[in-house]
């Protein structure tokens, strides 16, 4: 299949001013009638196609003359038009089959609900259309279906119309004042409930917030109904933008390749983002929902009134709204805590992808599948793209920005270099360089070091014990590199926002003043606090402390994560274990203890056993995070979870599979046995006051104390401990304790009490899709030699079905992608399961499979014979006859 490249993009030689569309539903044959006002824009080159895919053309006319459908229809399902007036209205009346799609984009059934999947590309699946995002109509839908089995009608905008009509059916029309790309319709039809409540806005209009799910099923929206109209009030009081217009819908569906599409008024939500009670989900599920359920919204603004000139630009509205959906969470919960989870999840997922064959820019250069571009790098790069605007820029200056932004590109579709040149415009800031975060992929690398100079001391090496006399100062020099990526052999220097303290003995910030501040920013930040930035290759610069020091001070670099770089620093276990109680920045004071653990770890695992290399030191180190009982237990639950084995693998040359995996065990069991009772007492302390409520503060304890359940549950000899354990799970009064204790049980329980807690979590819950996912994600990811077994096993469950993205993503995804050391058994095992599955799941759901064989993707990281049997199992799926586009994108980039 032939890429498309960015560079190739041309404005549209015509246009839809208005679509008019009429649905006749039916699961098997539904008849989609469309009338399009069509404008030309230029001198116009015939033929003209328009998109179309697995549409059975009925009826055409052009100006109400019929034509030959047969005539019009090229081989490659696209609709031809040899000539065309200036101005033309296009009829044509099109069949599909919702019940027998698959793919999960376009029109199709979930639980017997119709729904739709337009982005990226599905609306040419319903009818033939320049499906664009550049081209942008007004809509007015009709939809007619069966009143018994489809008595909720819904589409975008308002609803102006409906009625019932003979032989059962009725109808609905709607229509949507703002001209939007086809990726925003939407329709949904079916047997559904609801939830109402209103949201008035700053100006005084009053919306009406619906929220459909599946019947039964409305006791379970009131967090994602609260999440709306919190994400309502935040957008105004934040952004100063305002929702537009009298109804907002949200509909839940079962089967969603995704977790939720922002279509005009009318979003589309996988369930798993708004079923949730205590019963049923976890904090962390509700925290997602939240998450999930604002970005959606937001989107309104960033994505909707402002979209996308074409999909390269896909992060102009992605990572812009992952930045807003962030900041939304950060202003309700813990702050630092939301930063850490999302550094943990960039560094798990998108710098990987950086330094792997599917490496791309945030800002593609080609694709030959777009559903592939739907990556951590669009979005959760994106992210930080936008905060290193926004850190450069100040909070003041970025909104004056944004209102600029969206002013001036209020319904059209723009691009990646609009929004920063309006950033760059309204702030007066020089972004230039900054530019090449856009279209440079790889991770750069920051080194840094430091040396007392002065006029008694000299210069000196590294901080520690040495003095800082009057008149001294603190030399760091900065260098920053990039290697080369799958994508890109050369690479140039970025525009990279530090932020940086300089810490005392006692770890707090001295106030210095900056020489030859030329490259920094005006300072902005907190007080104590600098912001380089760092633009060349390797720069100095030198800190003068107000006063003397007794001790040469302690960089605390990059504070809050500012900028998305893997740093390099002077740091020594001492050094860490400091950072890792004193430094003011809650971030960077988790950041010391994971760099701490990872040094610790990996030098355990180069061991020739390495449970016997268990590092003291460290040990004591974590005692030290234990006993602090004034520790933010939000903050506490993160700091007490080991860096990841897939973390590990991606700091090692040629992945340790088996050692690293031993050597995580080993520490985790030593910090258990060491500090088991501080870890009962923590247990014992952090028991929330009953009733449950949902909250941020019980959310925390419950963080904590599950955190330290966990390490307990290390202890399997432990009797008391293992009482401990099965009590937690038979007493929980919630979701959080009960799969936290579940989880220990399952993971490292004697065989008689992990089948016990195992059958009775799948008695309890019987019939509850959702939950039994966890169930199944659970089990994927045990840390047991018999995991792949079992995963085979489930696959025969009835809780399982392939057909399903969230069943797929809890037991195939979970396997795959979240354990490593079953995954990565050295008799490839695991390999030859996931390339049997991807096969399996192409010819039903192309997008899922080829984001399973996403998992093959480091590949090469790994020792010869581990990558002979990937190699081979890779080449199996590539060699399929039939193979999508999709799967043959990622496996084929994946083996160059
Ligand atoms: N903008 C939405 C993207 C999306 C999607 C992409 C590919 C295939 C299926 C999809 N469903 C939704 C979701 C979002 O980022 O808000
Ligand atoms: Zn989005």
């Amino acid at each position: 299949p032939a890429a498309i490249r960015r560079a190739d993009y041309r404005p549209p030689t015509f246009t839809v001013d208005a679509i008019r569309l009429e649905f006749d539903l039916d699961p098997a044959e539904t008849i989609v009638t469309a009338e399009l006002s069509l404008r030309c824009l230029t001198e116009t080159a015939f033929p003209l196609h328009l998109d179309g895919e697995d549409l059975t053309l009925l009826e055409l006319s052009l100006d109400g003359t019929a034509l030959d459908p047969a005539q019009h229809v090229d081989g490659a399902g696209r609709l031809v038009l040899h000539e065309l007036p200036p101005r033309a209205v296009l009829r044509t009346r099109c069949r599909i089959a919702p019940e027998a799609n698959s793919r999960l984009t376009g029109l199709y059934l979930s639980n017997g609900i119709f729904c739709t999947q337009c982005e990226a590309q599905g609306f040419r699946r319903i009818t033939f259309f320049p499906d664009r995002p550049d081209v942008l109509a007004t809509y007015d839908v009709t939809v007619r279906a069966d009143a018994g089995s489809c008595p909720v009608l819904l589409s975008n905008g308002n609803c102006v119309d409906r009625q019932s009509l003979p032989d059962g059916r009725h109808m609905a029309r709607w229509q949507d004042p703002f001209p939007k790309p086809s990726y925003l319709f939407a329709l949904v039809a079916g047997r559904l409930d609801r939830l109402a409540d209103t949201f008035t806005t700053r100006s005084g209009r009053q919306v009406d917030l619906h929220l459909y799910v599946e019947p039964g099923q409305a006791a379970r929206a009131h967090c994602a109904m609260a999440a709306l109209k919190q994400s309502m009030a935040w957008d105004e009081a934040r952004f100063g933008l305002e929702y537009d217009l009298d109804i907002f819908n949200i509909v839940a569906v079962a089967d969603f390749n995704s977790g939720a599409m922002e279509n005009k008024s009318l979003n589309i939500f996988n369930a798993k983002y708004i079923l949730a009670d205590e019963a049923t989900a976890t904090d962390t599920d509700m925290e997602l929902i939240e998450g999930v359920v604002a970005h959606e919204y937001f989107h309104n603004w960033t994505g909707n009134r402002v979209t996308c000139r074409d999909w390269f630009q896909l992060s102009l509205k992605e990572g812009l709204t992952v930045f807003r959906d962030q900041e939304f969470t950060a202003d309700h919960r813990s702050r630092a805590v939301k930063r850490i989870r999302d550094v943990r999840t960039l560094r798990a997922r998108q710098f990987p992808e950086d330094a792997g064959p599917l490496s791309h820019p945030v800002r593609p250069d080609t694709y030959v599948e777009i559903n592939n571009f739907y990556t951590a790098t669009v979005y959760e790069k994106g992210a930080e793209v936008i905060r290193m605007i926004h850190t450069i820029l100040g909070e003041a200056r970025f909104q004056a920005g944004m209102r600029l932004y969206l002013g001036r590109h209020d319904g059209q579709a723009a691009t990646c270099e609009d929004f920063v040149a309006a950033m760059e415009e309204a702030s007066g800031c020089d972004l230039v360089q900054f530019r090449r975060w856009y279209s440079q992929s790889g991770t750069p690398r920051v080194t840094a070091q430091w040396h007392v100079e002065g006029p008694a001391s000299g210069a000196g090496p590294g901080a520690g014990g040495q003095a800082l006399p009057d008149g001294g100062c603190l030399v760091l020099t900065l260098s920053q590199d990039t290697p080369p990526t799958a994508d890109q052999a050369e690479k140039v220097p970025l525009d990279i926002p530090i932020r940086l303290a300089l810490l005392d003995g006692e770890g707090r910030p001295i106030a210095a003043w900056l020489e030859e501040a030329a490259d920094a920013a005006p300072d902005r930040s907190a007080p104590g606090e600098h912001l380089l930035r760092l633009t060349g290759p390797r720069q100095r610069f030198r800190f003068r402390p107000a006063e003397a020091q007794e001790h040469a001070p302690l960089p605390s670099l990059n504070c809050g994560f500012s900028a998305p770089v893997i740093l390099h620093a002077d740091y020594g276990d001492a050094d860490d274990a400091f950072l890792m109680v004193r430094d003011p920045d809650a971030v960077n004071r988790w950041e010391a203890g994971q760099r701490y653990a990872t040094r610790v770890l990996l030098r355990m695992a180069a061991a020739e056993d390495p449970a016997m290399a268990v590092d003291g030191r460290y040990v004591d180190a974590f005692g030290g995070l234990l006993r602090d009982e004034a520790m933010d237990p939000s903050f506490a639950a993160v700091a007490m979870v080991l860096p990841e084995e897939g973390y590990l693998a991606d700091q090692m040359a040629v992945v340790d599979v088996d050692g690293l995996h031993a050597a995580r065990e080993a520490m985790l069991r030593a910090i258990a046995l060491a500090h088991r009772n501080v870890l009962l007492g923590m247990h014992a302390r952090l028991q929330p006051a009953r009733p449950y409520r949902a909250d941020a503060d019980q959310a925390a304890l419950r963080a904590q104390r599950n955190a330290a359940l966990a390490l307990l549950g290390l202890l399997t000899e432990d009797a008391e401990v293992q009482r401990l354990v099965m009590a937690h799970y038979r007493d929980a009064d919630n979701m959080t304790d009960r799969l936290a204790a579940l989880t220990v049980l399952a993971h490292h329980g004697q065989e008689a009490a992990r089948n016990l807690a195992l059958a009775d979590f799948e008695e309890r819950y019987r019939g509850e899709a959702l939950v039994l996912d966890k169930w199944l994600a659970v089990q994927a990811q045990a840390p047991r030699r018999d995991a792949l077994a079992t995963v085979r096993r489930l696959l025969d469950h009835p809780a399982f079905r392939l057909s399903n993205p969230n069943r797929v993503y809890a037991l195939i995804g979970a396997f795959a992608m979240r354990n490593q050391w079953r995954f990565h058994a050295a008799d490839g095992g695991g390999y030859a399961f996931l390339a049997e599955q991807v096969k399996k799941l192409d010819g039903l759901n192309r997008q899922v499979a080829a984001r399973m064989a996403g998992a093959f993707g480091r590949w090469q990281r790994y020792d010869g014979p581990r990558q002979n049997l990937m190699r081979a199992a890779l080449e199996s799926i590539r060699d399929m006859p039939g193979l999508s586009r999709d799967t043959f994108e990622i496996v084929n980039k994946s083996l160059e």
